[in-house]
């Protein structure tokens, strides 16, 4: 990894999934890209001044606003007639979906050529684990306790990449840093679109999900495997790429290998909500047809 566009010897914890995600961003995107970022993980652990993982340019905005800043950096090299520089906005799942969404909404709205890449850890880490609106189904998270009056988050995860579809961008993906060949050319794709792309990375956090150090990789498998995260594509707004899943696999061999879940083999109700929660994975391989 010396040659990565990401440098080693950034400050993110031990067994974290989201430098993996970076470094396959970047490497699909090459060195002719600048980068904006929100505050969060990524942006604490790469850039402890005076220091920095970045070998591409990269600008960091405030929580809210990536989007917008990156909208200006495109129409900028627009002006100048570089059309060849990728714009990319890296950030997590609190900006994406919540604190955001609106600068978001906006960037796809006015069509830019740019490409919104959230690493999603399904909660706002960097603060300590509090709920985000990516969180899934009953995890626990600090701001979602468990015990006698709480199974933990009561809502369901928000389809951030169904509401990128809605705004008819030109390209939607979601992946996994399981899937690393998959990743960079749906990265590569989404740069070569006539507008907006949106690519969402699954990117398990050791620390607020809890699992065996070095599971990373295997705990982003298991979520495609269990079809909880479905590797889908959209071009245009026509679904054109799914990936399917050779075995499929209870949700239970997800969710007992993580520390967020561990309420729900324990409590009264636990059961039941596992049920739910394969009840959202089965509707997945019907709704995508994850399954030959
Ligand atoms: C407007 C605003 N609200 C809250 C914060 C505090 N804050 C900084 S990082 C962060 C969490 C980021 O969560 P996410 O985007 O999911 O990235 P992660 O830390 O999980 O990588 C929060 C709440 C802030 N900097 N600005
Ligand atoms: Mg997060």
């Amino acid at each position: 990894m010396e040659d990565s566009l990401f440098a080693p010897g950034h400050r993110a914890c031990a067994g974290c999934g989201m430098p993996t995600a970076i470094k396959l961003v970047l490497d699909a995107a090459g060195p002719n890209t600048i980068v904006a970022s929100p505050t969060g993980c990524l942006e604490v652990t790469s850039t402890p001044f005076p220091e920095s993982s970045w070998r591409v340019p990269w600008v960091h905005s405030l929580f809210e606003n990536a989007a917008a800043v990156a909208s200006g950096v495109e129409v900028a090299l627009r002006k100048f007639k570089k059309t060849d520089i990728n714009v990319l906005v890296i950030g997590g799942d609190g900006s994406t979906f919540d604190i955001g969404f609106g600068a978001i909404s906006g960037m796809f709205d006015r069509g830019h050529r740019i490409t919104y890449v959230c690493y999603d850890n399904e909660a706002y880490m960097n603060t300590g684990v509090q709920r985000s609106a990516s969180t899934p189904f009953c995890a626990k998270t600090t701001t979602t306790p468990t015990g006698k009056m709480s199974l933990g988050n009561p809502r369901p995860k928000k389809d951030m990449p169904a509401i990128a579809v809605a705004h008819r961008v030109p390209y939607v993906a979601t992946a996994s840093i399981a899937y690393p060949v998959d990743l960079r050319r749906k990265v590569r794709r989404s740069l070569s679109a006539d507008g907006p792309a949106y690519i969402q990375v699954n990117a398990p956090c050791i620390t607020g999900w809890s699992f065996e150090a070095g599971d990373a990789i295997e705990q982003a498998r298991l979520a495609v495997d269990t079809c909880l995260l479905p590797l889908i594509e959209y071009v245009d707004g026509v679904l054109v790429g799914v990936k399917k899943v050779r075995r499929k696999r209870p949700v239970e061999d997800y969710l007992k290998t993580q520390g967020r879940y561990k309420h729900l083999f324990k409590a009264e109700g636990g059961a039941e909500v596992i049920a739910q929660i394969q009840a959202m994975a089965d509707a997945n391989v019907e709704k995508y047809g994850l399954i030959d």
